[in-house]
């Protein structure tokens, strides 16, 4: 790991909104005096009636967490608004095409128009406060525009990513009893069409097998390519906004009246409908996101993710429209038309704040710097990095290359579940390390602990925790508050546990070292191992899968699978490729196998656990040091498993 430090520049420091003093001043105070913080950075947005009461939350018992509770507000009316007053004609949205030669611009007093027309729609269709509805579009403006409608009227929308599966989406649709679906003719990526409807149709027929019943369906057109029809469920989007109202008066909304519900990955079962809340969500997200990227007004802010993660909510959406951002919305890829995409919308747009992931920063370094130098990048002033850890040498890349040394790079730790940057540096205020995510954001108390759960001090190994509670995190797993509890706070008792392991340097620098538990992080998406076992299993050809994750240059991790066949069956390539695209259908591309390797036999202990050190191990091909294995029930399997492996170096 890299040691080497980048003071913060002297250009950063001048005219920084936090510099170090008051990084540390507040800092103090908010671990100190919570509710007093809080109190006064709550007032960040606007509230139709303000709260009184401001921290209210335990981490022990049923957790019960509530911020700013007696508060009323609602995240549309900050996000469109109380902007009109003072920049109703400032663009809120850059939508920059698949195609490099489409583009527009959307401005606040347009996005309220569209907000409230399509919020008039989804009322007409009997859509009410506190209904689930289902969002599964591309990335074009309509999915904000979906987004905001939704907490507009109350009603808490599930933004399923595009890229996964109408079995995915109908899982996702089943859990939260969701009858209103938004979606898209197709999407483009890459200049190839994606069935977005067709996977809806697919999706709502299995959903009904589940006796859930998606009663209406609401289709942009984005491609005019034909799609299947079901007449009194199915309305066209531009059909539908034509005919009614451009004024929808927000709902007062309880700060803690759900927002949204976003599936993500945990190391067991089906993914957990991650539930987050109004007030504290809108303070959190607007907070660090002026804060971490020194967002001021005026700037044009990128984020390459996707609306489908919680990084396109938090980050794309809620936190840069709640403070008056230019944000743009990328339909594309990173290598589309070629690999200079990027950094050339960064010159058409004059991009100042630019947000990635370290995936897509490595596969672009790969492809040399001859793409990001036909650029001029003048534009920009701050680089952000999300998802993953990012090795120092993609970190070096980023900061050398794409910003010419003069941007510093700010590489956010924090999850589905926290709504916002956790561990995070301060442009103005934070000496960078490259690989490390630094020090905390205001409100945030990590602590690493050992595997009994002793706290850990000073200079450290241990696994990550979260302390005390702060506004932005999630409230509930929607509909099983238990799995909550126990997923999050029965490891270490009273403290969040994140699932990830880190080291803290001599500095009280935070390092991330990646999941602790059984979750992949594949391309900065996450993904349960158990997830996709039960996809392989689900084959008729395989009778027992474990899945782990190997180093991957590109991608962070690969999927390595180990399967074992059902009597009569042998494993052929043809067998292979089958289960890749068995795997494909039952999640989405993005849960791919990289390797497939049939296996006769998987390691077990006596009790029948799979030792999955062993097939870690095997799949990084470093099997000279396995460890014990003398307590499996069959030693024997191992060898196979070596002569076999499928990853040789
Ligand atoms: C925002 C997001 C969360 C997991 C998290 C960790 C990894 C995210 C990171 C990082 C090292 C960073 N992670 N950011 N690891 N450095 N800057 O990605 O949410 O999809 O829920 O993933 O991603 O392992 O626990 P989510």
């Amino acid at each position: 790991m890299s040691a080497k430090t980048y003071p913060v520049a002297k250009s950063t420091r001048a005219n920084a909104q936090i510099d170090a003093e008051t990084y540390h001043k507040w800092y103090r105070e908010s671990i100190e005096n919570p509710d007093r913080f809080w109190d006064k950075h709550g007032m960040r947005i606007d509230w139709f009636k303000p709260y009184t009461k401001v921290k209210n939350t335990s981490f022990n018992g049923k957790v019960p967490i509530k911020w700013f509770e007696d508060g009323l507000t609602n995240a549309s009316y900050n996000c469109i608004d109380r902007h009109l007053k003072t920049r109703g004609n400032q663009v809120a949205i850059i939508f920059e095409g698949d195609n490099p030669y489409i583009d527009k611009k959307i401005t606040y007093n347009e996005l309220y128009e569209q907000v409230c027309r399509l919020a008039n729609v989804m009322k007409k269709h009997g859509v009410k406060k506190g209904d689930r509805v289902t969002i599964y579009m591309p990335m074009i403006p309509e999915a904000a525009y979906a987004m905001l409608a939704c907490s507009r009227i109350g009603a808490v929308h599930s933004v399923v990513f595009g890229g996964f599966s109408p079995e995915a989406v109908a899982g996702r649709i089943v859990d939260c009893q969701s009858s209103f679906v938004i979606t898209c003719d197709e999407g483009v990526r890459g200049g190839k069409p994606i069935p977005l409807k067709d996977n809806v149709d697919t999706a709502i027929h299995i959903a009904a097998r589940q006796h859930v019943q998606v009663k209406n369906v609401l289709v942009v057109r984005r491609t005019g390519g034909k799609v299947g029809w079901a007449p009194g469920r199915d309305h066209w989007y531009h059909q539908e906004l034509a005919s009614v109202k451009t004024e929808c008066p927000p709902v007062k909304m309880k700060a803690e009246d759900p927002l949204f519900i976003l599936y993500t990955s945990g190391s067991t079962g089906k993914p957990k409908g991650v539930l987050h809340t109004t007030g504290g969500y809108m303070v959190y997200t607007s907070m660090t996101h002026q804060y971490v990227f020194d967002y001021r007004p005026g700037d044009i802010y990128w984020c390459t993710a996707d609306v489908g993660w919680v990084t396109g909510h938090s980050y794309i959406v809620y936190g840069p429209l709640a403070n008056g951002a230019t944000t743009l919305m990328f339909e594309g890829v990173p290598n589309f038309p070629d690999q200079g995409r990027f950094w050339e919308v960064v010159d058409k747009h004059k991009v100042n704040i630019f947000y990635t992931a370290p995936t897509a920063i490595r596969s672009l370094m790969g492809a040399g710097d001859e793409f990001v130098k036909r650029s001029s990048r003048a534009s920009l002033r701050i680089l952000g990095t999300v998802g993953e850890p990012i090795n120092p040498e993609a970190w070096e890349w980023y900061y050398n290359v794409v910003g010419d040394g003069r941007c510093p790079v700010i590489d956010t730790w924090w999850q589905t579940e926290t709504g916002g940057h956790m561990i995070t540096p301060l442009p103005g205020a934070t000496a960078l390390k490259p690989g490390s995510a630094t020090l905390p954001f205001f409100g945030i108390k990590p602590q690493l602990v050992d595997a009994e759960g002793q706290v850990l001090d000073g200079p450290a190994d241990g696994n990550l925790v979260i302390a005390d509670s702060w506004p932005g995190q999630m409230r509930t797993v929607y509909g099983d508050h238990e799995r909550f509890v126990q997923t999050y706070f029965s490891t270490y008792k009273g403290k969040y546990f994140t699932g990830d392991g880190c080291r803290r340097d001599e500095d009280g620098y935070y390092w991330i070292t990646g999941r602790v538990d059984d979750v992949l992080n594949v391309s900065g998406h996450r993904m349960g191992t158990a997830e996709i076992e039960s996809a392989l299993v689900s084959h008729d050809a395989v009778s027992e899968a474990a899945v782990v994750g190997y180093p991957h240059d590109i991608k962070g991790q690969g999927i390595y699978c180990y399967v074992t066949l059902m009597a009569g069956q042998s494993g052929s390539e043809e067998l292979r490729k089958e289960l890749v695209a068995h795997v494909r259908k039952e999640i989405g591309p993005i849960a791919s196998p990289d390797k497939i390797q049939f296996a006769p036999g998987l390691p077990k202990t006596r009790s029948g656990k799979i030792m999955r050190r062993i097939l870690r191990k095997i799949a990084e091909d470093d099997f000279s040091a396995l460890g014990d294995t003398s307590t499996l029930a069959d030693p024997a399997v191992v060898e196979d498993l070596i002569a076999n492996r499928q990853n040789r170096q």
